[in-house]
């Protein structure tokens, strides 16, 4: 046997170790993620699951591009201005408890719009426009906020009826709020783009009553 077929034998020999490891590391891995379940197998079989697991992409894939559709915002720090209020992060986004942001657009009272809640008028914080509405008026009937500005609104009922606060665009409609007599409910949103929105009771006859005002966003 020459050198040159000596060479090429031992090469044969370390390409068939290094296929028997490919074989032996790809059926551990079949093993492990079949008996992921078990807590005490993933410890060890960590190791060499990650390299088969990154072979099935479409478990990875997903998840990434379903978080760049819908981007969710760093909860630390995050805290409801108004106790119950929808979230309010560090940098001013107001989000649902998830981390998404609410969307003034949704329909009232589902998951991404922004969340009423019902308050002791006499707790709220400083920084709450409050709004009260009944006996044909709506006090004050005009509030400015700055576009973008979370904002806290509370609107109480100073009558012994049920008024409905609601925005007439819709850009704004899921700021709407159903408030019984001498309740107080309180809802946090992002200021929307500049502009004049109309607000209004929707309970048939009290707008036509005096019961309407505007919200100023600059
Ligand atoms: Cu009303």
């Amino acid at each position: 046997m020459d050198d040159k077929s000596k060479k090429m034998w031992i090469l044969l020999g370390v390409l068939a170790v290094i296929v028997i490891i490919i074989i032996v590391a790809a059926l551990q891995g079949k093993k492990s993620s079949q008996t992921a379940g078990t807590p005490a197998g993933t410890g060890q079989t960590a190791g060499t699951e990650q390299p088969t697991g990154t072979t099935t992409p479409t478990g990875t894939t997903t998840p990434v591009q379903q978080a760049d559709a819908n981007k969710v915002y760093d909860l630390k720090g995050a805290t409801a201005v108004v106790p119950g209020a929808s979230l309010v992060t560090k940098d001013q986004k107001v989000v649902t408890p998830e981390g998404k942001a609410v969307k003034n657009d949704a329909i009232p009272n589902t998951p991404e719009a922004p969340k009423p809640v019902l308050v002791s008028k006499d707790q709220l914080p400083k920084q709450t426009i409050s709004l009260e509405i009944g006996n044909g008026k709506i006090t004050p009937s005009s509030f400015t906020v700055p576009t973008g500005a979370p904002v806290s609104l509370a609107v109480t009922s100073t009558d012994s009826q049920v008024h409905v606060f609601i925005f007439s665009n819709s850009a704004v409609g899921a700021i709407a709020m159903g408030i019984s007599g001498g309740q107080t409910k309180a809802i946090t949103f992002n200021a929307p783009a500049p502009g004049t929105y109309d607000f209004r009771c929707d309970v048939p006859g009290h707008k036509d009553k005096g019961e309407f005002g505007t919200m100023i966003v600059k």
